[in-house]
């Protein structure tokens, strides 16, 4: 059993900021594993980090495996911050971990002790006969931060809670998210990658070189390989531009905008998904040439957009290329490949599905439905529901709108076409592009270079992408203060509002005033808002429907 002495620094009463002030946690105050863990100011988590990184331990001493704990508040602003903990194979914590997680975070320092000490009989047979056996070899905790000021602060406070059950701490730096992922499963499948940094920039970078080069542009192609990315003022800068040192700059040359400013501020995936605008530093002037391809990063580069000025409204309207439709160009290239692989061993196909959530455009589920001819999986917001969703395929694709997405491979795949050195060209194909990708969670790097080897792969442009598929019905997605989100409640993938009573039937009537419309409310798992989503025919009538449902919201008590 783990030596339960708890730091003061680390309990309700005694929570010590990284500034060094003492910020007292309420002993009665409730906390929740939301979408991405737990977030909030950042003067809140020195306790829960702590707690967060002592459960880390337990379950690494359970699985006798790396277990992650990535310190960082992603979009939020700076002044937050956030720990969510890595399974083994680098996917989110197993929810049946979550609800252990919130009761421990739950605890007053009082009832901490008797909580941890009934919690640990749940796994204690099981773990104790492999330590008396001396089978536990790899138990270890990983931890990562972003770039947060806060960020230091509590990886010492991560440090401390591995340390109560004397589990070996690994800590990694500033790290994205995604880098934090692969890290775990690189410690726990050898064979994977090696568990540095360096380790994900070769094995990401490696796959996108060779593919790269058994790439031809077809006749006539537009493909441009210039980029400029708005790295969100957060950790995607200096690790892009570690993994970018790997790629010669005749692949792809990329210059990179928002690399120390304010986090998230006026910047970033999250920023110019919701105000539809060009992010800092990259609206035109009158006289200034048209800009290139953009991407943005979210501030721990685990979401990625495309986007461009939109024509004609060069002064800060942004044209998006969001989730929907970098997870229809991929799956669109993968189909390619698979269609060629069917035709000639139809007995030992490859299934791919497509998962999405209720912001997905209606346009991108309908062209996923008619087209590729595969019916989307709707699935509630938050990685963990997508990626689970996905892993029943043999190739998952799961993105959100807001550009966290990747694709997840089934065993039997590795067996058809990892394990198979196979001379067929696509199947070499997909086997290369598996590895470009990031499987274990969304990953902004990994999918740039991704959606740059199909963009090259089709000879595409910004404008072929844009009409070679579908054209997005308008939508608009409205962030309204709440005093308190709890009281919202949704069934039916977060599509309709259960509680409070009677709203549903309001969102209802507003929604049959408009032609082609959808709408939904949600409360956020991330920030202390309601998030509205409306689409409708026209901009003019979609921002009319938002607006009348922000107001609907309001009337129900704002913050
Ligand atoms: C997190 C989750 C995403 C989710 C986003 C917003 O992203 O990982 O799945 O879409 O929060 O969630 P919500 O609408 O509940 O606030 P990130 O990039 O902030 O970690």
């Amino acid at each position: 059993m783990a030596n339960l002495e708890f730091p003061p620094q680390y309990t309700r009463a005694g929570n010590t900021t990284h500034t060094g002030e003492v910020h007292s946690i309420p002993q009665d105050e409730q906390f929740a594993y939301g979408t991405a863990g737990f977030r909030f100011r950042a003067e809140k988590l020195p306790f829960i980090v702590y707690r967060c990184a002592y459960l880390a331990s337990l379950r690494a001493r359970q699985l006798d495996s790396a277990i992650g704990v990535m310190i960082t508040a992603s979009h939020n602003p700076a002044q937050d911050n956030g720990v969510k903990l890595v399974d083994p194979s680098g996917d989110m914590l197993s929810s049946q971990w979550e609800i252990y997680a919130t009761e421990v975070i739950n605890a007053s320092d009082a009832d901490l002790t008797k909580v941890i000490r009934d919690f640990e009989k749940n796994f204690q047979r099981s773990s104790q006969s492999k330590i008396a056996r001396g089978l536990i070899h790899n138990a270890k905790v990983v931890c990562g931060i972003d770039t947060r000021v806060s960020g230091p602060h509590l990886m010492e406070a991560a440090r401390a809670g591995a340390a109560l059950f004397n589990v070996k701490f690994v800590d990694i730096g500033v790290v994205s998210t995604p880098m934090l992922h692969y890290s775990v499963k690189s410690f726990n499948e050898p064979e994977f990658a090696d568990p540095t940094h360096q380790g994900y920039y070769d094995a990401i970078s490696g796959a996108f070189k060779k593919l790269y080069e058994m790439t031809q542009e077809p006749d006539g192609s537009r493909y441009q390989p210039e980029l400029i990315v708005d790295c969100a003022n957060g950790v995607g800068a200096p690790r892009f531009r570690e993994l970018l040192k790997q790629i010669p700059k005749e692949m792809l040359s990329i210059e990179l905008r928002n690399e120390n400013g304010e986090l998230n501020h006026g910047c970033g995936a999250d920023f110019v998904k919701i105000a539809q605008k060009m992010p800092a530093n990259f609206i035109l002037t009158p006289d200034a040439a048209p800009e290139p391809k953009c991407a943005s990063f979210d501030g721990d580069a685990d979401r990625i957009l495309y986007f461009r000025a939109k024509n004609g409204c060069q002064y800060g309207t942004a044209e998006l290329f969001d989730g929907d439709r970098i997870a229809v160009l991929f799956a669109t290239y993968i189909k390619e490949q698979l269609d060629i692989y069917t035709a000639s061993k139809p007995r030992n196909s490859l299934k791919m599905g497509i998962v999405q959530t209720a912001y997905a455009n209606g346009s991108s589920t309908r062209f996923v439905r008619e087209h590729l001819k595969i019916e989307p999986i709707i699935v509630p917001t938050g990685v963990k529901h997508l990626h689970e969703a996905a892993s029943e395929f043999d190739i998952g694709v799961y993105f959100e709108a807001n550009g966290h997405g990747t694709i997840v491979f089934s065993k039997h795949f590795d067996s058809v076409v990892r394990r198979n050195a196979s001379p067929l060209v696509h199947l070499r194909r997909l086997h290369l592009f598996s590895r470009v990708i990031n499987e274990t969670v969304g990953d902004a790097f990994a999918d740039l270079l991704a959606t740059e080897i199909v963009l090259r792969h089709f000879g595409w442009s910004m404008d072929d992408w844009n009409q070679k598929l579908y054209q997005d019905v308008p939508n608009v997605q409205i962030k309204v203060p709440v005093a308190d989100r709890s009281i919202f409640k949704t069934t039916n993938a977060e599509q309709t509002l259960v509680k409070p009573d009677g709203l549903q039937k309001r969102i209802d009537e507003e929604v049959a005033k408009y032609k082609d419309s959808r709408a939904f409310i949600r409360p956020s798992g991330t920030e202390n808002i309601v998030r509205v989503y409306a689409e409708a025919d026209t901009l003019e009538n979609t921002h009319r429907l938002g607006k009348s449902l922000e107001q609907v919201v309001l009337s129900i008590g704002s913050a």
